[in-house]
């Protein structure tokens, strides 16, 4: 059975909230509507991120003298990244390190980065903390690493495991090694909603494609129609919350996961966490994790908070 059968058959026969994994939103359909996601007005994440390294690429990299190799986790397209590599470029030749699991998303971030003189691309096709400890074994003499994480992929970790997860990739860090961390605040709840239920129903459509990857690969025979999307804010947990409801009470089969689910009308399968931070908690999780916070960049129109910390 594959890790999608055996996770799609644990999370859905499970006792209370059913679930399916956040990272089986993003096969290549998935991903293509991530991407128009970060394209809507009402998506700001995404442009805050970029707005933020393409204006202070430069102090970034001021904070860090002496030679860099860069390395990245998630390929991403590739289009944030570039700021910083650019910047870079004009201090010396850079290597730069992509790690992602998927092949794909590192041919298309090599793809979209080929433009750019001075910089030899070298993707890493692993889990992030094999990566991370790959790439630090690439540093030349006297080289630090800075390690990027945007896009704030870590709001989608539950808190525990954004911890236990940055003090892993501290581990694999030297001292003077820095990480770059994107996180996405907390705003007032009707832009948090409209970012995660727009208009135009593009995150709708990204969410119910799981159940159309379902269809796909495991021979299930969800019927997309009868499920709505639906986005809610936690407010114990800070996070919004995905879900696919139920409009009906239903049996589904899904034969490539060994199983036949009864979905009771308005139960609902709970596909992806996106949790939301203050600055307060941004600099307590440095501390948790290890790191020494050296600056700070928050964007004026969204807020959104780019942060530099280095492993002392
Ligand atoms: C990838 N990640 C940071 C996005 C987020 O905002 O948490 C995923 C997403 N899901 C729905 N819209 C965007």
């Amino acid at each position: 059975m594959s890790p999608f059968a055996r996770d799609v058959r644990e999370g859905l026969t499970r006792h209370g909230q059913r679930t399916v994994p956040s990272m089986y939103l993003y096969d290549e359909l998935g991903t293509a509507l991530f991407e128009a996601i970060t394209l809507l007005p009402e998506y700001g994440l995404t442009r805050a991120d970029e707005r933020l390294l393409q204006r202070h690429a430069g102090a970034i990299l001021e904070e860090l003298p002496g030679s860099l190799l860069v390395a990245e986790l998630g390929s991403g397209t590739g289009r944030k990244t570039r700021w910083i590599l650019e910047a870079l470029a004009r201090r010396e030749p850079v290597r730069y390190y992509p790690i992602d699991i998927s092949p794909m998303a590192l041919a298309r971030c090599r793809q979209e980065l080929a433009g750019l003189g001075a910089v030899s691309i070298v993707g890493l096709e692993h889990s992030y903390v094999e990566g991370v400890g790959e790439a630090v074994t690439h540093r030349r003499d006297g080289q630090r690493v800075l390690l990027l994480f945007l896009g704030s992929t870590i709001g989608n970790f539950e808190r525990p495991a954004a911890v236990a997860f940055l003090r892993e990739i501290r581990d694999c860090l030297a001292p003077g090694d820095a990480l770059l961390l994107g996180t996405d605040l907390v705003k007032p709840l009707e832009a948090m909603l409209d970012a995660y239920d727009d208009p135009p129903g593009v995150t709708a459509a990204f969410n119910r494609n799981l159940l159309a990857r379902m269809n796909r690969e495991l021979g299930a025979d969800f019927d997309p129609r009868c499920w709505d999307h639906e986005a809610r804010w936690n407010a114990a947990e800070r996070r919004i919350e995905m879900h696919l409801r139920s409009r009906a009470r239903q049996t589904v089969k899904i034969p490539g996961a060994g199983v036949s689910c009864d979905f009771a009308a308005g139960e609902t399968i709970w596909t992806e966490a996106c949790h939301k931070f203050d600055l307060a908690e941004v600099a307590c999780l440095s501390e948790w994790t290890g790191f020494t916070r050296r600056a700070q960049w928050v964007d004026d129109e969204w807020p959104f908070a780019e942060s530099l910390w280095v492993a002392p």
